[in-house]
This record gives structure tokens, sequence and C-alpha cells, in this order.
């Protein structure tokens, strides 16, 4: 918790070098992507969540650390896959949050380990409303889409979501993340076949047992 508490302080103050640094130690020390992930990004942003709900820090702040946890998962990604170089497995996701959910930073942490494991991403980060889904699922044609909530009242949209999603022709697999699904159960807003992850530790062991496809019995 230390690390998160002073990534948190850096982020902030908007101080993009610093923050990489503190990021580029953990990397050297062989920390993988899931440990700097859950144990030092999240709990530094939930953190300033806890500043801003105390009202010690404003809201001002708390956007510009938004901004630079952003640049610092989007530097982290690119460092990895600099460094692995891994190949593709011809498998494609895509990642969005439901209709007016902003949160966001969590659905790219997911989106990155998928693209360590060699999936095809598209990332289309907040607020992507059901009808513009549908149609660059379509299109792409995703063997996976993961979608994201955090506000309890978003989870109105899950049902439509995955009810549009799961009936397209080539039958994605539905995966929904989020902070709440730590804390509720949101089972009954999907089907037999739809998947939800209460944290990347989740989404780390499905993609350990989906490496070689997404071929799926209900349930697993
Ligand atoms: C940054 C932030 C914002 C930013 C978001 C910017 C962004 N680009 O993401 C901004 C300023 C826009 C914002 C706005 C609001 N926010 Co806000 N926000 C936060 C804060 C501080 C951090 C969120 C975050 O990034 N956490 C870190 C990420 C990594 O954690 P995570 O999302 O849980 O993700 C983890 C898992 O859930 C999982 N995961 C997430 N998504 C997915 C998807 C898949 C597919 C998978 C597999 C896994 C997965 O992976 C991550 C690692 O385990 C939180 C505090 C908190 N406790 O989280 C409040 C918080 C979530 N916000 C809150 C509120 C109230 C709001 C607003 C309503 C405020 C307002 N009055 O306007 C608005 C709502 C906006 C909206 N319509 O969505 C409350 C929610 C409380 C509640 N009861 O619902 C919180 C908890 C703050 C608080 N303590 O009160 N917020």
């Amino acid at each position: 918790m230390e690390k998160a508490i002073e990534l948190a302080h850096l982020l902030l103050k908007g101080n993009q070098d610093d923050a990489w640094v503190l990021i580029e130690e953990e990397l050297n020390l062989s920390k993988e992507s899931l440990y700097i992930y859950e144990k030092i990004i999240t709990p530094a942003m939930r953190h300033i969540g806890y500043l801003w709900e105390t009202n010690k820090i404003t809201v001002a702040e708390e956007h510009l650390a938004t901004a630079t946890c952003d640049y610092l998962l989007a530097r982290y990604n690119w460092e990895k896959r600099r460094k692995q170089q891994t190949s593709l497995n011809g498998k494609k996701a895509m990642f969005l949050c439901v209709e007016s959910e902003q949160h966001y930073l969590g659905l790219k942490m997911a989106s990155q380990l998928f693209n360590e494991y060699g999936w095809e991403t598209k990332y289309h980060g907040p607020n992507l409303p059901l009808e513009y889904v549908v149609k660059a699922a379509k299109e792409l044609k995703p063997d996976v889409v993961c979608l994201s909530f955090s506000i309890l009242y978003h989870a109105e949209h899950l049902s439509p979501y995955i009810k549009a999603l799961e009936k397209l022709p080539n039958q994605p697999i539905v995966i929904v993340g989020g902070r709440l699904l730590e804390k509720y159960e949101f089972h009954r807003y999907g089907s037999e076949r739809t998947v939800f992850h209460k944290n990347l530790e989740d989404v780390k062991k499905w993609l350990d047992r989906h490496q070689h496809g997404v071929k799926f019995n209900v349930g697993s």
C-alpha cells in the first residue's frame, strides 16, 4: 500500500515522469502486470477517491490524477509490448463502458491484459451507446466483448447490451467488470453464457484457460 499512496501523490501533482519512474522500478523488479495494476495503480486511484470523498483534494486535482494515470497506463502497455513482442493469437476483443459511464481506467487495464496475451484489442473507452456498440461489433466480429460500469444505476444498461451482443451472428462472449462486482451480484442481468469478473485476477485466470480459443462450456 505504501507504493500506492506514493503513486497517488505523484498522480495528484500530475507528475508524469516520477510516476513513471515508480512504475518502472516495479517492472525492473520483474513484477507482473497483474501486480502493478491491482496492487499499485488501482489502490492509488481508490485512495484518490477517498481523498475526494473527504474533501481533501479538489475536483481539478482528481481530474489531473486521472489524466496522469491514463498516460501511465498507455506508457506501461507500450513499454511492455516493446519488451515482450507477443505474437497475435488470432482472437479479437472489444472493450467499452456502457452508456453514460465515465470510469474507464479499469477497463483499460483489462484491455491491456488481453493485449499481453496476444489478443487483438479495440479499446473504445467511456460511454458508448448500444447502437454504436452493435454496429462496431457487427463489423469487427469479436470473440469477446468486455463491458465496464462503476455507478450502480448504470447496471440497468447491462441487460439490453448483453442481449443485443449475445444474439449477434458470431455470438461473442460478453464479459462484465467494474468495481461493484466485488460487492454485489449481477448475474441476473446476463445469460448463462455471460461472464462476470470481480477483478483482473479473474481476467488473468480466464485468459490462462482460454489461451487457445474461446470455445465455451456453460459456466466456465
Ligand atoms: C477517477 C474517478 C472519476 C473520474 C473518472 C475518469 C476515468 N477516466 O475513469 C471522473 C472525474 C470522470 C468521475 C466522475 C464521477 N464519479 Co468517480 N471516481 C473516480 C475514482 C476516484 C477512481 C476510479 C478509478 O479509476 N479507479 C481505479 C480503477 C482501476 O478501479 P476499477 O474501476 O474498480 O477497476 C478495477 C476492477 O473493477 C476491474 N474492472 C473495471 N472495469 C472492468 C471491465 C472488465 C471487462 C473487467 C474484466 C474488469 C474491470 O479492473 C480494475 C482492477 O481490478 C473513484 C474512486 C474508487 N473507489 O474507485 C470514484 C467513484 C467511482 N466516483 C464516484 C462518483 C460519485 C462519481 C460521479 C457521480 C461524481 C459526480 N457527482 O459527478 C461521476 C460519475 C461519472 C459517470 N457518469 O460515470 C463514486 C461512486 C460512488 C457510488 N456510490 O456510486 C466513487 C467511488 C468515489 C467515491 N468514493 O465516492 N470519477
